[in-house]
């Protein structure tokens, strides 16, 4: 054998021999990608960081899943459908427009259905949370963990909303959700659902004149500089969720898929916590910037509470079963 040709042969032997992923290449064997909509530093998105932190480390370096924020991957229906079909491997969203592609998600989203958060978190984190997750297999997912969006309120750009009266006529943005549709019609106020990316200018050339969201979004995607009216009236609580495409899941390994599963439901208390802390600082800086924040008064509350009735009553019956199950938990 000439001596080029024994190199070689050595050469290929090592290549082969050479687990790859191991420490000594670093290289991931899989990588995979997971869809947001918030920003980079928005507390929703360190979460999702923080769970491919977690599946990179206890993988050791053999799975990587890169984090695409500030919808790189598109808006969430379009990214949740990119999901069910193995296109894109995971994505964390709000559970509103989840319900499209599985309708018992309404149950969990329903307004004023929950006490309080701690009401919620016993929700999600029991019985019922992990049957939710499960009820997304034959949907094609896979749910892996629930994160913090704490409670929407409405804003728009015309006038302080003090009583539901204040909402008729007016043009509300929601998500791509039939049920957020529902609500806002309660009220008397006109839905128009549209992609979160889009609020913003719909907002300023007056498509729209409202929106609704919790605190953080309000203040990330600078809403308030085109609606500095905004109203505590904390009409829901909507979970956000992180899900996997089963196609893509059914792929790994066992092991893997448990990796997976566990680096999910151990990122929430960071995401949690860093909910907590941004909820504050977004607050704290729309007020700084002048909105008018209302808060409502106990009998325009229950207002708002009563005029949302008929939505519990129209459920078909097994959502308003499952509406029952969560609002005995105690
Ligand atoms: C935010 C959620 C985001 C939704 C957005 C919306 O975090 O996932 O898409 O609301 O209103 O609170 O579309």
């Amino acid at each position: 054998m000439k001596k080029w040709m024994y190199v070689f042969a050595v050469l290929a032997v090592v290549t082969m021999v050479l687990p790859l992923g191991s420490p000594a290449s670093a290289a991931p064997q899989t990588i995979l990608r997971l869809g947001e909509t918030h920003v980079a530093d928005y507390p929703t998105t360190k979460g999702d960081m923080e769970f491919a932190r977690l599946v990179e480390e206890r993988t050791g370096g053999r799975i990587k899943i890169e984090v695409f924020h500030s919808k790189q991957l598109g808006e969430e229906k379009a990214v949740i459908e990119g999901v069910q079909f193995g296109a894109i491997d995971f994505t964390r969203v709000s559970i509103s427009p989840l319900a499209a592609f599985a309708p018992m998600f309404d149950a969990l989203q329903m307004p004023y259905l929950y006490r309080g958060e701690e009401h919620m978190w016993k929700v999600l984190n029991g019985e019922i949370g992990e049957s939710f997750l499960k009820s997304l297999e034959p949907a094609n997912f896979v749910g892996l963990c629930w994160y913090d969006s704490g409670a929407r309120n409405f804003y728009n750009s015309k006038k302080e909303i003090k009583t539901v009266a204040d909402l008729k006529g007016l043009k509300i943005r929601v998500q791509e959700s039939k049920l957020m549709m529902g609500l806002v019609s309660s009220l008397g106020a006109v839905p128009t659902p549209m992609p979160f990316g889009e609020v913003y200018s719909a907002l300023q050339t007056g498509v729209i004149e409202g929106a609704e969201n919790n605190w953080p979004s309000y203040f990330s995607t600078s809403h308030y500089e085109v609606a500095k009216f905004f109203t505590l009236d904390g009409h829901t609580r909507v979970p956000e969720i992180l899900i996997a495409s089963k196609i893509v899941m059914d792929k790994l390994s066992k092991e893997d898929q448990e990796i997976i599963k566990k680096a999910a439901k151990d990122s929430m208390p960071y995401q949690i916590k860093l909910w907590k802390e941004f909820e504050k600082v977004a607050e704290e800086k729309v007020r700084a910037k002048g909105c008018v924040i209302t808060a409502l008064t106990p009998e325009a509350q229950a207002d708002f509470q009563k005029a949302m009735q008929p939505m519990y009553d129209q459920l078909k019956p097994e959502l308003k079963e499952m509406v029952k199950k969560i609002q005995d938990v105690k």
